[in-house]
């Protein structure tokens, strides 16, 4: 049997972070995989988390199962983070996920359970891992322009011209915010002209959001991610606690199922709980207990919100003083999108060839669709890598 095995695609993010570990260069600088770091370079335990841990540890009676969805009180702590009051608790199923890749799975699997010939609209380009997993369980997927070369802004009149071509039933995917790989994002009233798009003809809406708190602030960021669930039919919200609870490693994310008809819920939410049991039965649990301890408790869901405040706010610094830096080396305009993108990425749009020079020549480590992540700079790196860029010829 083995010996038909044959060798994968290799995530070429995660290799990146292999290459990046091998190199021997002290002066190296790490902007590709998608996890934030302070200042120090560290990615920080926050203070909330840590406290939330000591309370479980402390007050945790049973390591027994919990549910085949997880405890629902995690499912009610993050609806109500993620929706705040756009919806009614009884028009959402959800069901508690290894991470946020999880929910996106098990979104895709019902898709291809209720609605098998389905195509999922995927924007061009999004999280490599979409895509990954749409091949790997057989399901067609269309890009949709998304990402416009020139301004390295968003091309919504490309964007709606593609769905434009989507037939009733077929998935639209959106990123809730902070676009993952580029960090070009829509803004409210495209929010709303995709909206009546979706309704205009009959689509499923579906939105991963993985970054809410690292854009805007943590009500801004869910803004389109509310607008669509109040006013679509149906749609499926695949959401991670990875980033804005810095869990990475717990892997803790929650599916919804959003139906503005709430008679569907129970079947919504039994079926939910049915493609867990199918795939690991019960979900993680240490996570998802962490943040419901957090959003439950006036005092630490203030500590917390503080603090991704302070990351979300420190980002943003690194921004400005890149997108300033280079204008200053440059003499043009040309980098100014790096202050407009939101989240951790910023897809610079430089040819694979000159990111390699930047890796091999520079030390500098970014994705090889010149997507970096702006947490590995700090205020020492960023001139460095300003002048690289500006050596390179990007
Ligand atoms: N979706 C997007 C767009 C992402 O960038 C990520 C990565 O952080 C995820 C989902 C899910 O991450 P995780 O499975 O670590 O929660
Ligand atoms: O895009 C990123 O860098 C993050 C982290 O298979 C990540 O979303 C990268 C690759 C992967 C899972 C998560």
């Amino acid at each position: 049997m083995f010996e038909n095995l044959k060798a994968q695609p290799a995530d070429k993010i995660l290799a990146l972070m292999q290459m990046y570990k091998d190199d021997p260069r002290s002066d190296k600088i790490d902007l590709g995989v998608g996890v934030y770091k302070n200042a120090e370079g560290v990615t920080p335990v926050m203070r909330a988390v840590k406290a939330a841990e000591k309370i479980v540890w402390e007050q945790q009676e049973s390591k027994s199962y919990t549910g085949l969805i997880g405890d629902p009180a995690y499912s009610d702590a993050m609806i109500k983070l993620i929706l705040g009051d756009a919806v009614q608790r009884a028009n959402v199923g959800a069901a508690a996920t290894p991470g946020g890749t999880g929910a996106c799975r098990q979104a895709f699997e019902l898709i291809k359970m209720a609605s098998p010939e389905a195509r999922v609209f995927v924007s061009d380009p999004t999280w490599p891992n979409h895509i990954s997993i749409l091949n790997y369980l057989g399901m067609t997927m269309v890009p949709y322009r998304y990402f416009d070369a020139d301004s390295r802004g968003v091309d919504f009149e490309g964007m709606l011209v593609d769905l434009g071509q989507a037939r009733a039933g077929d998935v639209v995917l959106l990123h809730g915010c902070c676009h993952n790989p580029t960090g070009a994002n829509l803004n409210l009233s495209q929010w709303r002209e995709v909206v009546k798009l979706i309704n205009a003809k009959g689509l499923v809406a579906m939105i991963d959001i993985a970054y809410q708190g690292f854009g805007d602030g943590l009500e801004e960021d869910a803004q389109g991610t509310r607008l669509v669930a109040s006013s679509v039919k149906e749609c499926l919200i695949a959401a991670s606690c990875s980033k804005n609870f810095g869990v990475y490693r717990e892997r803790t994310g929650l599916l919804m199922a959003v139906s503005q008809d709430s008679g569907q819920t129970a079947l919504n939410q039994a079926t939910l709980a049915f493609l867990n049991r199918q795939n690991y039965s019960f979900p993680p649990d240490h996570g998802a207990r962490v943040v419901t301890t957090i959003l439950n408790d006036d005092a630490l869901r203030a500590d917390w919100m503080a603090e991704l405040e302070e990351i979300r706010l420190s980002m943003l610094g690194l921004r400005q003083q890149l997108a300033d830096e280079l204008q200053r080396l440059s003499g043009s305009d040309r980098f100014s999108f790096i202050a407009q993108h939101r989240g951790m990425f910023s897809r610079i749009g430089a040819a694979p060839e000159l990111v390699e020079k930047l890796r091999t020549e520079f030390g500098i480590y970014m994705v090889g669709d010149s997507r970096m992540n702006i947490a590995g700079l700090n205020a020492q790196t960023v001139p460095i890598l300003a002048k690289a860029i500006i050596d390179a010829g990007i």
